[in-house]
């Protein structure tokens, strides 16, 4: 069901020589690229009557406007599951603490008397947020891209989501109805890199937004790298991982359970135990054989993932290099499944995000920890963070010096912009102390 990469005995290689040893998933984003040029091109230049052709042809029904009516707003939440709304509310409840945490002040720094720079953050003033649908309806991530933004004081948001054909060409009435509980009411049905093209350029009904996030297809990657540089993105999300680090205090039905977890989200999804632990290892293949056959979305999606070159049980000598692989591969979701698991998570360097112990499953940060689970996969977990207030922030330098507290440093400049051969860069300085030598020495 899964390969196994033994990596005992030896000393572990260095560097990106280990990463190599790992397994990861080809997600080919630029092979996309061309694909999705015509239709960003379309909807460039014919708008919304584009948005409403591709619709048909990629969603299989013909909408008279893209933008969503506010009643369908209120209907969809009207007609959702108590328990599903409540679950909702709680998940909003618990991510807006976690958040609200992440704002920061702006912050003056004295360089000298009379010169000072402010550090001023500033919430970018439009975003558009995008939800799958299809196989992933999850308005789970509506909240986790939602909120950030929300709590980062973003004036103007809008979601795109794709329409559904059983639904008269309205997006999923579980994402309408996460939209009116977050209190977004600008929604429009468009899926797939159209809908990444409708924010970057904007159309008839959709004013351009200065961002776009969200989880989506490889197309919606591929549109977002189209886009960059245009308008900011998020991260171009892949598809999902685990890496469980364990030795042999875990319970191999919970580490079963969790690769599963993720398994459970596309046949690309990838599921790595790092173990010390060969019985261990032994547990999690029977117990993976065992719940994979008790579970629902077996051949199309979880079978592929555990069997697919992305996913592997890695043997190691201990837990110091089970840490160096777990770093190497740098997981957007890290379980530390071992004795003293909080001291070995605090040794982690790589990860989108951490999860501690026996009672910290990802399936609980995927919904209701407080944490984001819009995370860096593919390995840039290794220079990139997962979604927060950040991501929606704009620092900006405020420089303010006196004429004085510019003299006394003028000559530096000057010299700088000398070395440089950029002379006029220096002009600009001493034109504002004429006849005076000192500025020149
Ligand atoms: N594990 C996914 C997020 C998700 N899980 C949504 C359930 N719904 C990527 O972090
Ligand atoms: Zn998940």
């Amino acid at each position: 069901m899964i390969s196994r990469i033994d990596l005992r005995g030896d000393a572990l290689p260095e560097g990106t020589a280990l990463r190599d040893l790992l397994p990861r998933a080809d997600f080919d984003v630029s092979a996309a690229l061309e694909k999705v040029r015509p239709i960003c091109e379309a909807v460039h230049h014919r708008g919304d009557a584009a948005l409403i052709d591709y619709a048909e042809k990629f969603d299989g029904v013909r909408l008279e406007a893209v933008r969503v009516p506010a009643q369908a707003l209120a209907d969809a939440l009207e007609r959702l599951d108590p328990a599903v709304r409540a679950a909702l509310e709680e998940s909003i409840r618990r991510a807006r603490l976690v958040h609200r945490a992440q704002r920061r002040g702006s912050h003056t720094t004295q360089v000298v008397r009379g010169g000072s720079v402010t550090e001023k953050w500033v919430p970018v003033e439009r975003v558009g947020l995008y939800a799958p649908g299809g196989r992933s309806v999850y308005p789970s991530s509506v909240i986790m891209n939602a909120v950030p933004a929300q709590e980062a004081g973003v004036p103007s948001m809008a979601l795109a989501s794709p329409p559904q054909r059983d639904f008269d060409g309205l997006p999923h009435p579980t994402i309408l109805a996460a939209c009116a509980l977050l209190g977004i009411d600008e929604v429009y049905a468009a899926g797939g890199a159209q809908a990444v093209a409708m924010f970057a350029h904007g159309t008839e009904s959709c004013a351009p937004t200065a961002m776009v996030t969200g989880p989506g297809n490889i197309w919606v990657a591929a549109a977002k790298r189209y886009f960059t540089g245009r308008i900011g993105i998020d991260t171009e999300a892949g598809p999902t991982e685990i890496a469980v680090l364990a030795d042999d205090t875990a319970d191999p039905v919970h580490v079963a359970a969790d690769l599963i977890s993720q398994a459970e989200h596309d046949p690309l999804a990838a599921a790595v135990l790092v173990t010390d632990s060969p019985a261990l290892a032994d547990a999690v293949e029977k117990e993976l054989e065992t719940q994979v056959a008790a579970t629902r979305h077996i051949e199309d999606r979880i079978v592929p993932a555990l069997r697919g070159r992305q996913s592997a049980i890695v043997l190691v000598d201990g837990i110091d290099e089970g840490l160096r692989v777990v770093d190497a591969y740098g997981a957007e979701h890290l379980e530390i499944q071992t004795a003293d698991a909080a001291a070995v998570a605090d040794r982690v360097r790589n990860a989108g995000a951490i999860f501690v112990g026996p009672w910290a499953p990802v399936s609980l940060g995927d919904y209701a920890a407080g944490s984001n689970h819009v995370l860096p996969t593919g390995g840039c977990a290794c220079h990139s963070s997962g979604l927060s207030v950040q991501s929606f922030l704009r620092g900006i330098h405020i420089v303010d010096y006196t004429r004085d507290a510019l003299a006394d440093v003028a000559h530096h400049v000057v010299t700088l912009a000398e070395a440089e051969d950029l002379p006029a860069h220096g002009a600009a300085i001493k034109a504002r102390f004429p006849g005076d030598e000192q500025v020149s020495r």
